[in-house]
């Protein structure tokens, strides 16, 4: 049985209060290990550590703090099989998969933070013969960062990263669904020697550990990933405490194909926006636009291979689609198929639970699914499944297709495919959504700005937004 530990204070320790939860193995539907089942006393005990452990961090400088985090960065690169494997075991994604993106990507995060503040200036504005302005940005003290399951290490280095190399310390709580990575890189931050209390990590759930990361009032920043839902309850508790605020929540993302598109990379790219992670990304696109005149020729082609993806064990390199992350998600998937039948939808392929053989026979999987005849309104094309379903729609007009697009609560990403120039701009700046990709899916500059729009979130993250939003911003004004 793996024992998951907090990480408080430079040590590995169980949640004060001696409680364990349940660790589960998507891939068999067992449990395979036990997790530290942390609560608020936990909480302030994280906070006193990084309190204690915050002038150093940041009398370190940022030479410092980026040489440290580049040390937890190459050890983590030097175990990327141990991490793939742990990513894999916790979330159900194949491990080739968690090998060529989740951990990769988590290295990338700390080395991109660790050197972006090497280069972060400011700005200064003279007044003349009158004043001198000038702006100083410093780390807020504590920051509190709460990270979901579908890209464990991924999306939670993307927020201790920036707050670490900003001169915040930090207390932050993984998934309690997929605990592993988080837990390894702590070991890593030992073997690095970043110094204790700098950064904390807090295994437990939502209600318990979450809420009191949330309602501490000596964590002045929050950054969160996670449900719509979670988000506004974490948004009702830190208002009126006037915390810093990222809320990176869900999406409903369209998919715009325009008949004139590049067809073969077009169809190519959708299965992985379509399908990529059991559709267990907050960026896939599960609403596909086409244009009527390509419609049929796109649906037979996207069908017939959405049918020819391997459902299988994570751990082989063949498998397209792993299993979801836990049986509640995979029944809430298959609730929301059942659903699109009732509100009159044609499942095309998929819809069904798959059942593999031996040891595997427990596990949570899915078909990957394609249904049409369904129109915007409806609730299936209105709420967020976050599993491997997809629906199709036709459009007539450009026009059209926007407005079918726009019309959900959220506004994360969207993708267009066309080949029309003009078309590529005057679509992008239409859409209500944070992110366009055109002719392409998960392009991602560090440097450019994250976050939705709408439902989907509030605040941005990435590239230098992140480093300002760990930091409060001062103008000092000096009379010449
Ligand atoms: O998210 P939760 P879940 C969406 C997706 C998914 C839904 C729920 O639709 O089905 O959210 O997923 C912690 N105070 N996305 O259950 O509950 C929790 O412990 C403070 C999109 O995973 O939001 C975990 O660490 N924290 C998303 C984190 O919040 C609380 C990716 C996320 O859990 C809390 C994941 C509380 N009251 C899910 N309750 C994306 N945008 O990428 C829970 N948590």
């Amino acid at each position: 049985m793996e024992r998951i530990l907090n990480y408080v204070n430079g040590t590995l320790r169980p949640a004060l209060g001696g409680g364990w939860l349940a660790g589960h193995e998507p891939a068999t539907g067992q449990v395979f290990a036990e997790i530290a089942d942390s609560d608020a006393a936990d909480v302030e005990q994280a906070v006193q550590a990084a309190e204690h452990a915050f002038p150093a961090w940041n009398a370190l400088g940022r030479q410092g703090r980026h040489d440290a985090l580049m040390r937890v960065a190459d050890l983590v690169e030097r175990d990327l099989d141990l991490f793939a494997r742990a990513e894999s075991r916790d979330n159900g994604k194949p491990v080739h998969l968690a090998h060529e993106v989740d951990i990769p990507r988590a290295v990338a995060n700390l080395r991109f933070f660790a050197t972006a503040i090497l280069h972060w200036g400011s700005e200064a504005h003279l007044m003349d013969e009158v004043a001198l302005n000038y702006t100083e940005r410093q780390p807020v003290g504590v920051a509190g960062a709460i990270s979901p399951w579908n890209l464990p290490l991924y999306l939670f280095t993307w927020k201790i990263a920036p707050a670490l190399a900003a001169g915040c310390t930090v207390v932050a709580k993984p998934s309690e669904v997929t605990p592993w990575t988080a837990f390894l890189l702590a070991e890593r931050c030992i073997e690095a020697g970043l110094p204790p209390g700098v950064l904390n990590i807090l295994h437990g759930t939502g209600p318990k550990v979450g809420a009191a990361i949330t309602a501490h009032p000596r964590i002045p920043a929050l950054s969160f990933t996670g449900g719509t839902a979670t988000g506004a309850r974490i948004a009702a508790t830190a208002a009126p405490m006037f915390k810093k605020l990222s809320l990176e929540l869900g999406g409903k993302n369209p998919v715009l194909v325009f008949a004139d598109c590049d067809f073969e990379h077009m169809l190519n790219v959708t299965m992985r926006s379509s399908f990529r992670n059991q559709g267990q990304i907050c960026l896939c696109g599960s609403r596909i636009l086409i244009e009527r005149p390509l419609y049929e020729r796109f649906r037979e082609a996207f069908v017939a291979r959405a049918k020819a993806l391997r459902v299988g064990d994570p751990a082989l390199e063949d498998t397209d689609l792993g299993a979801v992350v836990s049986e509640a998600h995979m029944e809430k998937v298959l609730g929301h198929i059942a659903l699109a039948k009732q509100e009159g939808g044609r499942v095309l392929c998929g819809g069904e639970r798959v059942r593999l053989d031996g040891r595997l026979r427990d596990g949570w999987y899915l078909q990957p699914t394609v249904i049409e005849g369904l129109d915007q309104q409806c609730r299936t094309n209105q709420e967020e499944i976050f599993g491997p379903v997809v629906t199709l729609q036709p459009f007539d007009r450009e026009e059209e297709a926007v407005a079918q697009a726009n019309a959900t609560p959220y506004g994360l990403a969207s993708v267009v495919w066309t080949r029309d120039g003009q078309r590529m701009h005057r679509v992008a700046r239409a859409l209500k959504s944070g992110i366009v990709w055109v002719n392409c899916w998960m392009v991602r500059d560090l440097r450019t700005p994250f976050g939705g729009m709408k439902q989907s979130g509030v605040g941005r993250e990435g590239g230098v937004e992140a480093l300002r939003f760990f930091t409060e911003t001062k103008n000092v004004c000096i009379r010449l």
